[in-house]
């Protein structure tokens, strides 16, 4: 079963890992340089069962994503508050105010100004991803703003013509920008490959939590592979993930211990049920998981 891998991942974090204190105050448990493989032939998806994932809070994300927004107010709109905290935090540090999650998040959606003052990350992954920014230089050496580079777009025009390319990427560490991000990138590298009639990725996460973030960028993945290869005209091959920092939080141990109880059971598959015009014409209602009758939910508190 594809999710032993995940498992025994987790395990040797749990058990090997380096144990620090982190940027969050929270401390990890954490293993550098690490590989889980996938495949994604036949509707295969890496759709963890031994909890229930919320798939579709993941695809809302990445839909989101490819639209180059990178305000949380239209994530609130469809109830995925998985971006809240960081918001949150800022606004509770600048104004003093001890708003509550559910407060803040339902003033983000009534208040349209509240929520590009307070919604926004910054130039994250959307941005990058649609409309890098890029500068035109004059002769004088000064330079002004020159159209943004849809990396998406270009990759999938790309894979379209010159298949065999090694430079199949979308990037998303901005270097010049990274200071105003809320985070920097997590997943900031997606390399495609064509083999044969099979596309296949490559994710690099540079920093990853292993128990809430991971299922989530796996499911990501998974579905802009699945949309790229549709929109491209090939079968989808592997998924290859490949993390930095590969962390567990400490205070995720009773999840830890919860989930290696447990036994990865069925194999969810991945249906797209529309071909729309183009990489960015994508809807949630074109995204049907069968086949998944995960465990039960496990909570846990993630780190800001
Ligand atoms: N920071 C940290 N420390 N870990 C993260 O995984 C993370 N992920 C971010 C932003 N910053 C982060 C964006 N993605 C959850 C999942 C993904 C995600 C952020 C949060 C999360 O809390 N998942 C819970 C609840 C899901 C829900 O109710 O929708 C889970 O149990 O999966
Ligand atoms: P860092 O910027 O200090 O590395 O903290 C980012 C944290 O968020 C880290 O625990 C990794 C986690 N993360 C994911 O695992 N996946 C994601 O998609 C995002 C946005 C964050």
């Amino acid at each position: 079963h594809f999710e032993w891998q995940y498992l025994d991942l987790m395990r040797r974090i749990w058990e090997q890992g380096d144990e620090r204190i982190d940027r969050t105050g929270v401390g990890t448990r954490a293993i550098f340089g690490t590989q889980l493989r996938f495949d994604l032939s036949d509707g295969r998806i890496p759709l963890l069962t031994t909890k229930r994932v919320f798939w579709k809070a993941a695809v809302r994300e990445m839909l989101w994503f490819l639209t180059g927004d990178t305000n949380i107010r239209p994530l609130l709109e469809q109830g995925v508050t998985i971006w809240s905290d960081w918001p949150l935090a800022k606004y509770r540090k600048a104004t003093g105010e001890d708003i509550g999650q559910e407060e803040f998040e339902a003033r983000i959606v009534a208040d349209e100004a509240f929520a590009k003052k307070w919604g926004d990350l910054g130039p994250v992954y959307g941005k990058q991803w649609v409309d890098w920014p890029t500068y035109q230089y004059g002769p004088d050496g000064k330079y002004t703003r020159g159209p943004g580079i849809n990396q998406v777009a270009e990759v999938v025009e790309s894979l379209r013509s010159n298949p065999g390319s090694r430079r199949h990427i979308i990037e998303g560490w901005n270097v010049a920008e990274l200071d105003r991000m809320a985070l920097p990138p997590c997943h900031k590298t997606y390399q495609f490959h064509v083999a044969g009639n099979r596309l296949s990725c490559i994710l690099y996460q540079r920093s990853c939590d292993v128990a809430l973030g991971l299922p989530f960028n796996l499911v990501g993945a998974t579905i802009l592979t699945r949309m790229i290869a549709a929109q491209t005209g090939y079968e989808p091959g592997e998924l290859v993930w490949m993390g930095g920092d590969t962390h567990l939080y400490l205070n995720h141990a009773h999840l830890v211990a919860e989930q290696l109880s447990r036994t990865p059971s069925g194999e969810p598959r991945l249906h797209l049920l529309r071909q729309p015009p183009s990489i960015f014409d994508y809807r949630i209602e074109d995204f049907e998981v069968r086949d998944y009758a995960p465990q039960g939910v496990i909570r846990a508190p993630v780190a800001v």
